[in-house]
């Protein structure tokens, strides 16, 4: 079913493209932020990866949020994507290669394109439908799947996830066979097991196409604001079926060949778990059905909560990314989602657990660390990093935690995306680096003025620094700017280049700090948090 991997082939990550009816909230950064240090990660693996995201802006419900602000969709998307979801990816330290917003003639013609060839090969038909469609969704909904709505909405069904009443549409439309598909699916569920992750996900997904899939309904027709079915002008695309092909067109589909070839499919779409069966179930549908490969991974990250309900642009903490940052600062914000809740559960959001794991994790066990040893090289050694003439059994252990660090996190961050897991890896080799300091009590060897005492002090602050060489290059995918500040503070850049071409792979190899590096104690990396406004 899926083509040959192009050896060339870069490692292709997406986000989702999200909708641009407002701002973007804690819940978009959270997907965003793992997207982005998977992408670092690889990239330190020495991989070519492409990294993808954009903005959503066709549909009923930018449409509407636009009316309601008496401008016109075209305007409100140009606002929001310049003013609003651009400069949040840019201050997170996103590193994304491109942005594709739908409203773009590069995305807008070559849908076109894809859903002509589907309408010639026969895959489409014209119908007509009537049923309950969720706008905040964007989606029609089996009667099934909807709740009773109580208080202001009672006496109306609502949909299971805004919490919001649908709407009865009644309309005629084209139909793509996706019916035909569910066998096909199952195929290829069951050849490829990691498809879906994780596997509560798969499960879900398995269980639903498993009942029987219905044809879907991929046009519009009582709304203008989307592309034009091209031999049929009055309907607009579904937006959905636009939305996905973001994934192909940003990528050269039906432009550029080339790059199509050496990016095409995705390694990992990362998704939210409520819009996990577009990409598990109709994106791959829509690709057999012309003919394209078909991607390696959907993985779904769970959701943020908040008082038990799924943070939502209406349903907010009424804290912006930005409230946090300017708290936290941007690399412990980075740090915190992926360490705090593992990564496809759903987690909240708090103040104090997030205020803990700064002062302990951060602040006390990693910052305090790097300015400690920095410390001591300055005070014993004029700064100058010394050799290591007397090493034993400590410092292999201290390599052997680092080999250690290594590996777990490559696993848990570069294959499964168990970004708690691999975090955790590295800060439990920085716990073993305090551990060896209050053994070792490279303060107290100072004082014995011996060559073998001396010998020893300068072992060990070797040994803690090259632990530390460690430590930035595993942490620099998750918090760019602090290990950018410890990799400086080490002198490391003048012997071994720029942090971010530091290769995991290599990231074990004792030894690689030279001795004779200028260390120097630099920002503190993890300041003091301020009294919460
Ligand atoms: O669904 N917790 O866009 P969207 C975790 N345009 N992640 C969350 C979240 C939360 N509380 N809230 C949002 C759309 N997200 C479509 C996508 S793709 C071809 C089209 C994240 O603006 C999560 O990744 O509603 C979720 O899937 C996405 O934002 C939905 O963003």
């Amino acid at each position: 079913m899926t083509a040959v991997q192009n050896p060339g082939k870069s490692y292709y990550v997406s986000t989702p493209i999200y909708y641009v009816n407002d701002r973007p909230h804690l819940g978009h950064a959270y997907t965003t932020v793992a997207g982005d240090v998977l992408t670092r990660w690889h990239r330190q693996r020495g991989e070519q990866v492409w990294y993808l995201t954009g903005t959503d802006e066709h549909g009923q419900k930018i449409m509407r949020t636009a009316e309601a602000n008496g401008v016109s969709p075209q305007e409100w998307c140009d606002k929001l994507v310049e003013e609003a979801w651009k400069p949040l990816w840019e201050h997170l330290e996103i590193a994304n290669d491109d942005f594709i917003r739908t409203t773009e003639d590069r995305h807008t013609a070559r849908v076109q394109e894809f859903v002509q060839d589907l309408y010639d090969k026969g895959e489409i038909y014209q119908g007509g439908y009537e049923g309950p469609y969720c706008v905040g969704c964007e989606e029609y909904k089996a009667p099934g799947e909807l709740l009773d709505g109580e208080g202001e909405f009672a006496g109306s069904k609502i949909c299971a996830i805004h919490k919001k009443p649908v709407e009865m549409l009644k309309e005629e439309n084209y139909f793509f066979k996706l019916s035909e598909y569910g066998p096909k699916l199952l195929e290829f569920y069951a050849a490829n097991p990691g498809f879906i992750q994780p596997e509560s996900a798969r499960n879900e997904v398995l269980r639903f196409v498993e009942q029987g899939l219905e044809d879907l309904s991929i046009s519009r027709s009582t709304f203008d604001w989307g592309v034009q079915i091209p031999w049929d002008p009055k309907h607009v695309i579904y937006v959905w079926v636009d939305a996905l092909l973001n994934y192909a067109t940003a990528v050269g589909y039906g432009s550029d060949q080339a790059k199509f070839e050496s990016t095409f499919p995705a390694d990992v779409h990362l998704v939210g778990k409520d819009i996990l069966r577009f990409h598990a179930v109709i994106w791959p549908a829509m690709l057999m059905a012309n003919g394209l490969p078909l991607p390696k991974r959907v993985v779904a990250n769970g959701w943020l909560m908040v008082g038990g309900e799924k943070m939502s642009k209406s349903n907010l903490t009424g804290i912006a990314p930005q409230d946090l940052t300017a708290h936290f600062g941007v690399d412990a914000y980075r740090y915190y989602f992926l360490r705090a809740i593992p990564f496809g559960t759903d987690g909240s959001f708090s103040w104090e657990d997030f205020s803990a794991r700064y002062t302990s994790e951060l602040a006390n066990d990693f910052g305090n660390l790097a300015s400690r040893v920095a410390a001591m090289v300055g005070k014993y050694f004029g700064g100058v990093l010394p050799e290591a003439t007397a090493s034993g059994p400590a410092e292999a252990a201290l390599a052997e935690g680092l080999a250690k660090a290594v590996a777990e996190s490559d696993e848990k961050i570069g294959e499964r995306l168990d970004f708690a897991g691999g975090i955790a890896a590295i800060f439990d080799f920085v716990k073993q680096v305090n551990g060896y300091l209050t053994e070792q009590e490279p303060w107290k060897v100072a004082k014995d003025e011996s060559p073998e005492g001396q010998a020893r002090l300068a072992t060990i602050l070797y040994a803690a620094a090259e632990s530390l060489r460690g430590v930035a290059v595993l942490l620099n995918a998750v918090m760019p700017r602090v290990s950018g500040l410890l990799w400086d503070s080490l002198g490391a850049e003048p012997a071994l280049g720029v942090l971010a071409d530091q290769r995991i792979g290599e990231a074990a190899r004792w030894g690689t700090l030279p001795a004779g590096v200028t260390v120097t104690k630099g920002e503190i990396l993890f300041p003091r948090l301020e009294e919460k406004k």
